[in-house]
């Protein structure tokens, strides 16, 4: 477990694992230093010094807390039970460095201890499950990889429409962009009434229900938790993915998301440290 940044958040499982088995204390135990990495380091911005080579043995993320494509890269990072240190980036006030990890200057970013850089968030994710042994998130077999990869394509306009919804844009029409949601989560609960399982790859959580989850985490913060009233299985896959120790263990709750976000669509230069 490693720590960069000024302030580290105490093990947010410690107290689980005093009531658990010896199995599932170890993996309690995992999941909390995958979460005690630095995930809630305050951000660096301009003028900070670049930070030094990844050690041996450690991958890095170059991440943001609250945001939702970093934490599918997190969320497969704690998953698979890999040693990783997290750098906060202050996405309001990036230091100038970042560029070189990213040239479009976002995260996620991965960085190994060759120097090698991998960003866009789904790319990340598939680059982990590759390159690490452990627990496979994707399918090996061709068809059901490409089923994940087509249940994920059905997912793609989520992000767009919950963005419009935040900047608070088309207001006018915002009856109607809540029944585009309405549609496109119809669409996830048509793929889930199919299966008939739990989760989207199959009876147990895999790669697409990671990609997709930290969307709806914030539907409640969003104020958009009821346009999952129609859609039945969906709830059922959120109850379902919250319970998933991995996932609960990187769970923002709603208030704080908030919070941030006010502070965020201000362009706060204190956004990113939300709650520090
Ligand atoms: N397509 C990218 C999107 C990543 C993204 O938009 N990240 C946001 C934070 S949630 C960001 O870095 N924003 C900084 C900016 O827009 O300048 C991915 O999947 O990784």
């Amino acid at each position: 477990m490693i720590h960069i940044g000024t302030t580290a958040s105490s093990g947010v499982l410690g107290v689980v694992s005093t009531k658990l088995g010896s199995w599932a204390r170890g993996r309690a135990l995992s999941l909390r230093c995958a979460a005690m990495s630095g995930g809630s380091a305050r951000s660096l911005g301009k003028g900070s010094p670049p930070p030094g080579p990844v050690p041996e043995g450690v991958i890095r993320v170059y991440s943001m807390r609250f945001c939702p494509f970093a934490e599918r890269t997190r969320l497969v990072l704690n998953a698979k039970g890999i040693r990783h240190e997290v750098i906060n980036i202050n996405l309001k006030n990036k230091p100038e460095w970042f560029f070189e990890k990213n040239p479009l200057g976002l995260v996620p970013v991965l960085e190994n201890s060759q120097g090698q850089l991998i960003y866009e968030s789904t790319i990340t994710c598939e680059y982990l499950d590759e390159a690490y042994p452990g627990k496979k998130l994707l399918p090996d077999d061709p068809y059901e990889k490409a089923r994940q990869k087509m249940i994920f394509e059905l997912s793609s306009q989520i992000p767009t429409l919950l963005i419009c919804f935040l900047r608070g844009q088309n207001k006018d029409d915002y009856s109607g962009q809540k029944e585009q949601l309405h549609k496109e989560f119809s669409k996830l609960e048509e793929v889930l009434t199919n299966k008939k399982t739990t989760f989207f790859g199959g009876k147990n959580i895999s790669m697409v229900d990671y990609l997709i989850w930290p969307w709806f985490e914030r539907l409640e913060a969003v104020e958009l938790i009821d346009c999952v009233d129609h859609t039945p299985k969906l709830k059922l896959w959120m109850e379902a993915m919250r319970k998933d120790p991995t996932v609960s263990a990187l769970i923002t709750d709603a208030k704080t998301l908030r919070g941030f976000i006010d502070l965020y669509l201000q362009n706060s230069p204190d956004a990113c440290d939300y709650g520090l």
